[in-house]
């Protein structure tokens, strides 16, 4: 197979056909990331400020969320001890007044899966992206992109108007800001003269959860989705992971739920072919991560994407703890376990369309009902590899001309090494011939299996945001033949 040739065809094919897209719904999670490289003396200086003993306290303690700065510095060190990197959420902006006042930050930047896949697809000249955030504050709406493609809505004098976002902020809401606090290999850290060196680079992420966080939308907005419908083909839904089991006003995530279904109902209504993606993420609350796979994906969205770990995490509260333990094998077990993974998503949640991403290869696993054919989706992937790799070779994808840096990185040998474990794999249960694997697309038992072997740099910018890239991408690329 010529997987070099596949992927200039698909690209072609591709970039010719995005003005064709309608228009793409994007909600809800964007936030501000900020940055902070952390340097030794500020850690020193830190753990002076705070004494070494009330932090140790808190390190043997293992805070699961931050509500002081002692919590805060005490998962620092942990990490920095560990090497590790870890994401935790504070639920009240204290920590991050905080961190700015103490700390500072280097630079900050878009955030949040529906923030980043939002400006990315305005960025590659997809018309009508329509971003919606609950908590559109002024600073939120400056990290937008400058693009006449990139509207928010907003209800004006009972009609639905559709503007960027700096046009409609609202200005009582305070911005959420989530702090990545990265560290480097061989920082010293001392606490009452006992050193240790960090192992690893890697980084912390305060994530903030303040109690105005709602999933949701008001009554006006969600009254005027029918018009919004006229103008897409599909939307992306990110950012579920912000419900709570209960709030301090009685409402519980069953709330949350409905209003969530709700949404995506509306915006099925009238139209069949209209396309529901859910971005999933990795979710510590099992409660919650249950109710967003079994009430909301379930029977309403089209498609789920997700990575490894995250098929791991939802194959668990979902009562295959055996096959989620074989996706995070480190050997060919782990290709194996995540088709058969995705066999089980697609069945369980009634999915049209299960996306699954991982360093190599990229998996789509299709119900028959679905409006595209195996080459469409697989096109759709080589597509999203085109993205990713152009995101960690160059750091950004400012314009459709930038993905040409993507195409020319190499397709990974590891990936032609999965796609040929799984071949053998698929052969030995009868389910195909290696002729019919030779492109892979394969039909099997009830559904379609499309892989593709990706694009991988060697030394990347940076590895944020691709897994945004690619979701956006495969998902944007399949609604051009829809
Ligand atoms: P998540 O953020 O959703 O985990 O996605 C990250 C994805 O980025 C991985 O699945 C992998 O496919 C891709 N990726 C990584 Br990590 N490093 C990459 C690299 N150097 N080149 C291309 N893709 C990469």
């Amino acid at each position: 197979q010529d997987w070099e040739k596949h992927y200039e065809a698909a690209y072609l094919d591709i970039t010719r056909s995005l003005k064709d897209v309608r228009g793409v719904f994007v909600a809800y999670n964007s936030n501000i990331d900020a940055i902070k490289h952390v340097r030794e003396e500020e850690v020193s200086k830190l753990v002076d400020l705070l004494g070494c003993s009330a932090i140790q306290e808190q390190v043997v303690q293992y805070p699961r969320e931050i509500k002081d700065p002692v919590e805060l510095m005490a998962r620092l060190v942990i990490s920095m001890r560990d090497g590790k990197a870890a994401e935790v959420p504070t639920y009240d902006t204290d920590i991050h007044e905080w961190l700015t006042d103490n700390l500072g930050f280097d630079r900050a930047r878009m955030g949040g899966q529906a923030g980043i896949m939002s400006n990315l697809l305005a960025n590659l000249g997809v018309q009508n992206v329509i971003t919606y955030v609950p908590w559109l504050s002024k600073e939120q709406a400056e990290y937008f992109v400058e693009s006449p493609n990139l509207v928010h809505p907003a209800v004006e004098n009972g009609q639905l108007v559709l503007k960027h976002p700096k046009e409609i902020y609202d200005k009582n809401l305070k911005p959420k800001v989530n702090w990545i606090l990265e560290f480097s290999r061989g920082t010293r850290v001392c606490c009452s003269g006992e050193c240790f060196t960090v192992p690893r680079d890697n980084r912390l992420i305060i994530s903030s959860r303040p109690q105005w966080l709602h999933i949701d939308m008001s009554k006006e907005l969600y009254e005027s989705l029918p018009y919004i419908r006229k103008k897409i083909d599909g939307a992306l839904l990110a950012g579920y992971q912000m419900i709570r089991e209960e709030y301090e006003d009685g409402t519980t995530y069953h709330d949350y739920v409905e209003k969530s279904v709700n949404v995506i109902c509306r915006l099925k209504e009238c139209n069949p072919r209209m396309q529901i993606h859910v971005e999933f993420t990795s979710i510590q609350n099992k409660v919650i991560r249950k109710a967003i796979l079994t009430e909301i994906v379930k029977e309403h969205a089209t498609s789920l994407g997700l990575d490894t770990v995250e098929v791991a995490n939802a194959l668990n509260v979902l009562g295959y703890e055996e096959l989620a333990f074989a996706v995070m094998s480190k050997d060919e077990r782990s290709v194996i376990a995540l088709y058969e993974g995705a066999v089980r998503l697609l069945r369980d949640l009634q999915l049209q369309v299960v996306n699954i991403h991982s360093l190599g290869h990229y998996i789509s696993l299709v119900s028959p009902d679905h409006p595209v054919d195996v080459d469409g989706h697989r096109d759709a992937l080589l597509f999203a590899s085109v993205l990713a790799a152009t995101q960690a070779s160059v750091g950004h994808i400012n314009s459709i001309g930038d993905t040409k840096e993507g195409l020319k990185v190499p397709v990974y040998t590891k990936g032609h090494e999965d796609l040929a474990s799984l071949a053998e794999y698929l052969v030995r249960k009868g389910v195909c011939s290696l002729e019919e694997f030779e492109d892979g697309c394969v039909n099997a038992m009830g559904h379609s299996l499309v892989i593709v072997p990706t694009k991988v740099v060697d030394k990347p910018a940076g590895t944020v945001g691709i897994g945004d890239a690619i979701s956006a991408g495969a998902f944007v690329a399949l609604l051009t033949k829809i």
